[in-house]
C-alpha cells in the first residue's frame, strides 16, 4: 500500500473509517452508519442532538472549504482547467466508489431522492407520506434540490480533497491544492449555443472511459460522468413490479437499448435528441427569464404555464428516453441528473437576481412525499427535509436557502454585483435570438459585458453588432410583437411512465417517432416526468408545461409564409398547420385521445421588444387563449374549456 499524507483531520478520519468497515463488514440495509458524519463534522456539532444522536449538518462547500464564495462554472469551462478537471474527475470516481452502506455515499445521497424510499439521516417517513423526499409540482421543487445539491457538492469535495492528499509531496500536488482551493461542481448548460463543431450534449458526458491522472501516473478509468455503476445492485432496493428492469441494470443507462442485463447506453441519441430540441429549450429560458416575473409562476409544473420545472422534466426525459434519468425514483443515480440539477439551480438564481422580492409563496401540496402528506400546505418556513442545518436537527427552509452563497458558491453570471443591466445584457448573449457560441465565449471572457458596459455607459464607441456574426439561434426577437405558446397540460401519472408531447408547425411527420424530432417541422417537445413505480403512479395530478411558437413563427413570416404576426392571422394559420403526438417512454406513438387529462392550448400577448441589448422584451397585459388554433381538434382547447 503506497504511504498517504494527510492534508488534515478530515482525510484521516475519512479514511479511517472506510478501513473499519471494510473490515466489519456492515450490511448492506441501513443507512445507520453515524459515527462518519460526526467526524466530518465534528469540529462544526460537538454537542450531541436530541433523540439520542446527532444530525448531520448539511453545510455545503461552506463546511469543508469555507466560506470564500466561487462560482460554479459550465462543464465545458471546467474542462479547460485541466487541473481542476482532474481533481474533479478523480473526485467524483472516488465518490462512487464509497460504500453504498455509508449514509454520505454517492448510493445513499442519491437515493434521498427517489427509491429506495427508506429514511435518510433519521429522518422517518410520515403517516400519509409516500414516495422519495423530492418535491415536484411543488412550490418547493427549487428551493429543495438547492440543499440537496449542497450537500452533494460538500461529499464530492471531501472526496476531492482526499484525492488530492494521495499525491506525494512536489509540483503536481500543489498544482492540484491550489485547484481545489476555487472548485465547485460544474453545470451543463443544454440550452446555449454549443462550442463551433460540437454537439449539445459535451463529449465527457458521452465517453465510457477517462484519462485521469493518478499518483502512479496516467491511467484511464470508467468514466464517472458516463455511468454509476452499482456495487453492489441491490435488488430490494429497487425492485419494483411496474419496472423491474432497474433491479437488472448493473448501472445507470441513457436511452437503453433493452430492458435486459445487458443494455447498452445510446448517448448519441441522446445527444442527437438533445441538439433537435436545444434551440426550444433556449427560446423557453428566455422566456423564463424575461416573462416570468412571479416565483410561483415560473418555478413548477403546478403553475398553467411553463415553467423551470417543465424545461427540467423536458430534459429528463430527453436523456432518459426509458432509463434512470426519466424516471423520478431513479433518476439521481446517472452522474448527469447533477449537472442538469445544478444547471437548474444556476437558473433559479440567475432568476432570483432578476427578481429579488418575489419567492415561496404557501400552496397545498399536489401529492405526497416520503415526509408530508398530499395536500399539505408549505411555505417558505417549511423544513426541506431530510436537509438538518446543524447537529440539534434543525431543518433548512426555503427562506434559509435563498442565497446561494450560504453554500459559498455562485454562478459566473452572478459575480458582477447588483448590476441588472449587466445581467440582462448576459442573458440576451447567452439565451436571446441573436445568442452565439462567440457571444458567450466574450462573456466567458469577461470581455462581452465590459464592452456593453463601456457602451451603454458611452465610454466606447464600439459597435456590439461585432459579436453578433453567428445567430445559431432559438429565441424569437419579437419584432412583430407578439408572443405565442402551445400550452400543454396532462396528467402527470396518468400514463406507464414518462412521456412527452412533439409539437410540429407544417404537416405531421409519417415517419417512425424516433425520428420525429428531425422533421423539418418540427418545433419542440414537452416531456412530463414521471414513473412507472407502482409505489408513485396512480394519482390524478396535473402537469403543465409548453412549446414556445414565437421563433418558429416569426420565421415563417420572414420566409413570406405569414402576412402579419396578428393573432386574427395567426390563428387560423395554427389551425391548419399546427400538430401535436404523444411518444411514450418506450419510444412508440400513443393516440392524444388516450391520454388522460391532455389539452394543448394556443395562448398569447402582446410583447414590447426590447429597445437595446441590455434590456428585456416586455409582456403587455395578460395571456390570452387562441381558441381559433385548436377548438375541434383532438386534445385541443375548446371554447368553454378550463386552462
Ligand atoms: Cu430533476
Amino acid at each position: 500500500m503506497p504511504t498517504k499524507v494527510f492534508t488534515d483531520i478530515f482525510s484521516l478520519l475519512y479514511t479511517s473509517y472506510f478501513l473499519l468497515q471494510s473490515v466489519s463488514g456492515n450490511p448492506v440495509n441501513s443507512r445507520q452508519s453515524r459515527h462518519i458524519v460526526e467526524d466530518l463534522h465534528f469540529k462544526r456539532t460537538p454537542q450531541t442532538a436530541g433523540n439520542g444522536g446527532s444530525f448531520f449538518s448539511v453545510l455545503g462547500v461552506a463546511g469543508v472549504a469555507g466560506t470564500n464564495v466561487h462560482p460554479r462554472l459550465e462543464i465545458r469551462q471546467l474542462e479547460q482547467n485541466a487541473d481542476q478537471w482532474n481533481v474533479y474527475l478523480l473526485g467524483l470516481n472516488r465518490f462512487q466508489q464509497m460504500n453504498e452502506t455509508d449514509m454520505l455515499s454517492y448510493y445513499q445521497i442519491a437515493g434521498i431522492h427517489g427509491k429506495p424510499f427508506i429514511a435518510w439521516d433519521g429522518v422517518q417517513q410520515s403517516n400519509d407520506g409516500g414516495g422519495g423526499y423530492c418535491t415536484h409540482d411543488s412550490n418547493l421543487f427549487l428551493t429543495w434540490h438547492r440543499p440537496y445539491l449542497a450537500l452533494f457538492e460538500e461529499i464530492l469535495y471531501i472526496n476531492c480533497r482526499q484525492a488530492v492528499a494521495e499525491f506525494p509531496v512536489g509540483s503536481l500536488k500543489d498544482q492540484y491544492t491550489s485547484a481545489l482551493a476555487t472548485f465547485r461542481m460544474p453545470y451543463w448548460d443544454w440550452a446555449m449555443v454549443p462550442p463551433a463543431g460540437q454537439v449539445a450534449m459535451p463529449s465527457s458526458l458521452q465517453r465510457p472511459t477517462v484519462q485521469v491522472v493518478m499518483p502512479n501516473g496516467t491511467n484511464t478509468i470508467s468514466n464517472p460522468l458516463y455511468a454509476y455503476r452499482f456495487h453492489p445492485l441491490i435488488y430490494n432496493d429497487f425492485y419494483d413490479d411496474g419496472e423491474p428492469q432497474f433491479s437488472v441494470w448493473p448501472t445507470t443507462v441513457r436511452d437503453p437499448s433493452t430492458k435486459q442485463v445487458n443494455a447498452a447506453s445510446r448517448n448519441d441519441l441522446v445527444a442527437n435528441q438533445m441538439d433537435q430540441s436545444r434551440a426550444n429549450l433556449q427560446s423557453r429560458l428566455y422566456h423564463i427569464f424575461t416573462m416570468e416575473t412571479d416565483y410561483f409562476n415560473m418555478s413548477s409544473d403546478a403553475s398553467l404555464d411553463d415553467s423551470l420545472e417543465a424545461v427540467h422534466d423536458t430534459v429528463h426525459y430527453t436523456i432518459g428516453s426509458g432509463g434512470h434519468m426519466s424516471d423520478i425514483p431513479y433518476a439521481a443515480f446517472d452522474p448527469i441528473f447533477w449537472l442538469h440539477h445544478t444547471m437548474i439551480d444556476r437558473c433559479f438564481a440567475i432568476w432570483q437576481a432578476l427578481y429579488p422580492n418575489s419567492y415561496v409563496e404557501p400552496m397545498a401540496q399536489t401529492y405526497a412525499t416520503f415526509t408530508t402528506p398530499a395536500g399539505s400546505v408549505e411555505d417558505m418556513s417549511s423544513p426541506l427535509t431530510p436537509f438538518h442545518m446543524n447537529g440539534n436537527g434543525e431543518f433548512w427552509t426555503s427562506t434559509l436557502v435563498r442565497s446561494t452563497t450560504t453554500f459559498s458558491y455562485t454562478y459566473p453570471e452572478l459575480q458582477n454585483g447588483n448590476d441588472t443591466a449587466a445581467l440582462m445584457a448576459t442573458i440576451n448573449a447567452l439565451y436571446g435570438s441573436n445568442a452565439s457560441q462567440q457571444k458567450r465565449q466574450h462573456y466567458v471572457d469577461d470581455v462581452y459585458d465590459k464592452s456593453e458596459r463601456e457602451e451603454r455607459d458611452g465610454l466606447s464607441t464600439a459597435k456590439p453588432e461585432r459579436l453578433y456574426s453567428r445567430a445559431i439561434s432559438g429565441a424569437p426577437s419579437y419584432s412583430s410583437g407578439r408572443e405565442y405558446i402551445a400550452n400543454i397540460k396532462a396528467q402527470k401519472f396518468g400514463l406507464d411512465g414518462s412521456f412527452s408531447v412533439f409539437v410540429f408547425l407544417g404537416s405531421s411527420p409519417t415517419t417512425s417517432p424516433a425520428n420525429w424530432s428531425g422533421d423539418p417541422s418540427f418545433v419542440g417537445l414537452n416531456g412530463i416526468f414521471s414513473t412507472t413505480a407502482i409505489s408513485e403512479s396512480g394519482s390524478d395530478i396535473q402537469a403543465n408545461g409548453a412549446v414556445p411558437l414565437t421563433a418558429a413563427l416569426e420565421a415563417k413570416l420572414a420566409g413570406d409564409e405569414l402576412v402579419s404576426l396578428n393573432e386574427e392571422v395567426v390563428g387560423p394559420y395554427l389551425r391548419s398547420q399546427l400538430n401535436w403526438k404523444v411518444r411514450s417512454m418506450d419510444g412508440n406513438e400513443i393516440p392524444v385521445d388516450q391520454v388522460p387529462g391532455f389539452q394543448v392550448s394556443v395562448l398569447w400577448s402582446k410583447v414590447q421588444p426590447a429597445s437595446s441589448h441590455y434590456e428585456f422584451p416586455r409582456k403587455i397585459g395578460g395571456y390570452n387563449v387562441l381558441t381559433s388554433a385548436t377548438s375541434g381538434r383532438p386534445g385541443g382547447f375548446q371554447h368553454g374549456d378550463q386552462l
